[in-house]
């Protein structure tokens, strides 16, 4: 067979075209694809909803692939181990109620699941605001593609339509501060100093609509509350994935997951 560039070429840009149209409008919009967002998306693709994953970068993981201090090992204690097992992901006990799994691995096999699911992966586009209707009510995200804003142009967004949006941006909990510097209801205190047992105790209280459509989950959750961080224990992150997920199901399909 001869390969023809056109035909190659063509494939790539109708086949993402066309996803980006179908994005315009989905269920859930998930910012952020670290392990809260793709475990908060592979639920709600469980539950069969429309789910996108924007992700500023070219590739998801967040800060699961550096582990701890870049050694490729993450640690999930008793209370997450059976999210471990849902997603696949291997581990060994370490010891009693402390498991570990290779980053590299979790990563893969969340995001693995994410796909299975039907989540559609929007790749270094970049969450820049947020947009609000006279019902005072997150209706969808303001993006552009991340090289605009790292090249310094003056290039404006597109919006995609969403009926609600979970921010899994991290630390820097980037939505809620979006959402923050224009509606007094949402006061992001920024995150605590590092305190495992209290941050991941924490983390499912903290997981919540903050903002009419609006949920945060994982570190963005704590920041939010000014709650402590937790460094490379995972479990919470999953467990707060979950939990956001099951929030979002509840008012869209009316059911507990
Ligand atoms: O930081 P990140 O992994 O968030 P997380 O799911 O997990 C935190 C843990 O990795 C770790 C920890 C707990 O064990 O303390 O740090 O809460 O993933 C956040 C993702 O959001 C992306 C960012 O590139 C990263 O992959 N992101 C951040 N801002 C934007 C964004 C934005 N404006 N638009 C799109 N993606």
């Amino acid at each position: 067979m001869e390969l023809d560039e056109r035909i190659i070429s063509r494939a790539i840009i109708e086949s993402e075209l066309n996803t980006l149209l179908s994005c315009t409008e989905s269920d859930v919009a998930v910012v952020g694809g670290g392990p809260s967002g793709l475990a908060a998306a592979t639920f709600l693709g469980e539950a069969g909803l429309s789910v996108i994953l924007i992700e500023k970068k070219l590739s998801v993981g967040g800060g699961m692939w550096g582990g701890g201090m870049m050694f490729p090992r993450i640690v999930v204690q008793e209370e997450a181990r059976r999210l471990l097992d849902h997603f696949g992901i291997r581990y060994r006990t370490y010891t009693e109620g402390y498991y570990v799994a290779g980053s590299v691995e979790a990563v893969s096999k969340l995001t693995s699941a994410a796909c299975d699911t039907g989540v559609e992966f929007l790749t270094s586009i970049t969450v820049e605001d947020v947009m609000v209707r006279s019902d005072s009510r997150l209706s969808g995200l303001v993006v552009n593609w991340t090289p605009v804003a790292m090249a310094g142009l003056h290039v404006d967004p597109l919006t995609l339509g969403c009926r609600y949006a979970i921010d899994a941006t991290g630390h820097d909990a980037v939505v809620a501060r979006l959402v923050a510097k224009k509606s007094e209801q949402v006061i992001v205190k920024g995150e605590g100093f590092m305190w495992a047992e209290k941050a991941e105790s924490m983390i499912i209280e903290h997981t919540k609509e903050i903002f009419p459509g609006l949920i945060v989950t994982g570190m963005a959750a704590n920041a939010v509350c000014g709650e402590h961080r937790m460094g490379p224990v995972f479990g919470g992150m999953l467990l707060s994935g979950e939990h956001a997920a099951s929030l979002v199901t509840r008012e869209l399909c009316g059911r507990v997951q």
